[in-house]
């Protein structure tokens, strides 16, 4: 009996100590985020993480600033230990691309559908099947084709800031067709600001097509800007080629496009423009089609965004009123979406390597979309459509890609990577709707343990970078010390606890 009592007053004393220790935590912290870094204002948060909510909507992010703005926002962030923008200095001059003029005669100018004569129908059949589209029709087209202006019009005389960022472009392909990979890379240095495209980089994703050897890279030694042609050693699938082609970017901000794509005019400058002002946002282009059949340029819907279903495929929706209203109706403002669909999109390179990349873990295709949308919005960025901005791709109804192992395997794979890493409780819908999975979803449980581990710490970090301001990155190392010491602490708690029972 006396001794049950001592070990209850153990319990205590130490149940107390604890308490006390969280309290000088706390007042440490409370101390150090009032005056830390000469300024003793509480900062208000930059962006919200959190998929637009009118109430929290900042309409200053939205406002297209003709002075620029970066030089004040520099000066603003670079005291809290990190920078929302770039350098004024390491930014460039720029001037609009010079209009592509249309070739009399050439077929597919200015974005027009090519027919194809009948007699040549059954050739056109044999070669539609080497890539899933009318490869005749693209052999036709000029690499250089002219295309509409096809932006609204309230977009063709938007100001953009006069400094902005370099991008690389990176592009991975797997048996492309010569004519529509040259033409994506024409288009783009066609239609991009000379000062702000870096260069190219190519990333061959193990081809089997002779022309896309060594005939590729004499060729692209022949064009203004540089362009690179890394290749993966075997078979590695989109997320593993691309981190590849990214290591070798040399410009601020990695653009990745499709194999398949055609840039129109004043694609580039929208993007950067939000880059600049913000370096957490993360944007794509709206995606226009490019028919398979005809190579006809349709310009897409602007009030889609992307969504996805419970068996997370990614999708289209309509635009919701609330996004419309926080927009106040302006079609050409930038679009926040909760997802993306993954083919095209900007993304500032530090910030792509500070939220962790890609995960590695994914094989050939899809679901990386849907897990680079959760991490942008869980770890503090913005992912947004910018209306003003149109490049093409060709949409096709079959893959005309292997998929080692069987495309659902790898599919369901993936998706289970996303919802065991970024969906917490709301995982279990995905499970339920993927038949016979208890077992699976154990066994991805455990698999996917690491990279939770890296999502969680992410996640908190965004957390505390939110709620503290831009201090927090300087604390965030006293802020992980403390927390292991405290779970050092209450594990021995818990065990003294357990092995001298309170109530004996
Ligand atoms: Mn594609």
């Amino acid at each position: 009996m006396f001794h049950g009592k001592l070990r209850l007053h153990t319990c205590r004393i130490i149940l107390l100590t604890s308490l006390v220790w969280f309290l000088v935590d706390v007042v440490i912290l409370s101390f150090y985020s009032e005056c830390l870094g000469g300024s003793c204002k509480p900062k208000e948060p930059e962006s919200l993480a959190l998929v637009a909510d009118s109430k929290d909507y900042d309409p200053s992010l939205d406002e297209n600033k003709i002075e620029d703005p970066h030089v004040k926002r520099f000066k603003e962030t670079s005291s809290q230990g990190f920078s929302l923008t770039y350098e004024p200095s390491s930014l460039k001059k720029w001037r609009p691309a010079p209009v592509v003029l249309p070739v009399p005669g050439k077929p597919g100018e200015k974005g027009k559908a090519v027919r194809i004569p009948s007699s040549q129908e059954e050739l056109m059949k044999e070669k539609f099947k080497l890539n899933q589209f009318n490869l005749l029709a693209s052999d036709m087209i000029s690499l250089n084709r002219s295309l509409q202006d096809v932006r609204l019009e309230g977009c063709k005389n938007k100001v953009y800031p006069r400094l902005l960022p370099t991008t690389s472009i990176v592009v991975v392909f797997h048996n492309e067709a010569w004519s529509t990979l040259l033409r994506t890379v024409w288009s783009a240095i066609n239609r991009s600001p000379k000062n702000l495209l870096k260069e190219i980089i190519l990333v061959d994703d193990a081809s089997e097509r002779d022309y896309l050897g060594r005939k590729l890279e004499e060729y692209v030694k022949t064009l203004p800007i540089p362009v690179y042609v890394l290749r993966t050693e075997k078979r590695s699938g989109l997320i593993r080629a691309r981190l590849l082609g990214a290591k070798k970017v040399t410009g601020q901000v990695i653009t990745f496009l499709d194999a398949h794509c055609e840039c129109t005019e004043g694609w580039l400058e929208p993007l950067l423009a939000r880059i600049v002002e913000n370096r957490k946002t993360v944007v794509c282009p709206i995606i226009d089609v490019i028919s398979d059949e005809s190579f006809e340029y349709i310009t897409a819907s602007d009030m889609t965004w992307g969504g996805f279903n419970w068996k997370l495929n990614f999708r289209w929706y309509r635009v919701s009123q609330r996004e419309m209203d926080r927009r106040k109706g302006d079609r050409t403002a930038p679009l926040r979406t909760p997802t993306m669909a993954g083919g095209l999109f900007s993304i500032d390179k530090d910030y792509f390597y500070e939220i962790g990349s890609y995960d590695e873990g994914m094989d050939i295709w899809g679901g990386e979309n849907l897990e680079m949308s959760f991490r942008v919005w869980q770890c503090g960025g913005i992912l947004e459509i910018i209306p003003c901005s149109h490049v093409g791709h060709v949409f096709r109804d079959k893959s005309p890609y292997t998929f080692p192992g069987g495309v659902s395997k790898i599919v369901l794979h993936n998706a289970a990577r996303v919802a065991e890493v970024w969906m917490d409780e709301w995982k279990d819908f995905y499970y339920s709707m993927v038949p016979g999975l208890p077992l699976f979803s154990l066994g991805y449980w455990l698999f996917c343990q690491e990279r939770r581990i890296s999502g969680t710490v992410l996640k908190l970090q965004a957390f505390f970078a939110f709620s503290l301001g831009g201090l927090a990155k300087s604390y965030w190392d006293m802020w992980s010390l403390t927390f292991v010491f405290q779970n050092v602490y209450v594990r021995i708690i818990q065990a003294i606890c357990r092995h001298h029972p309170i109530n004996q």
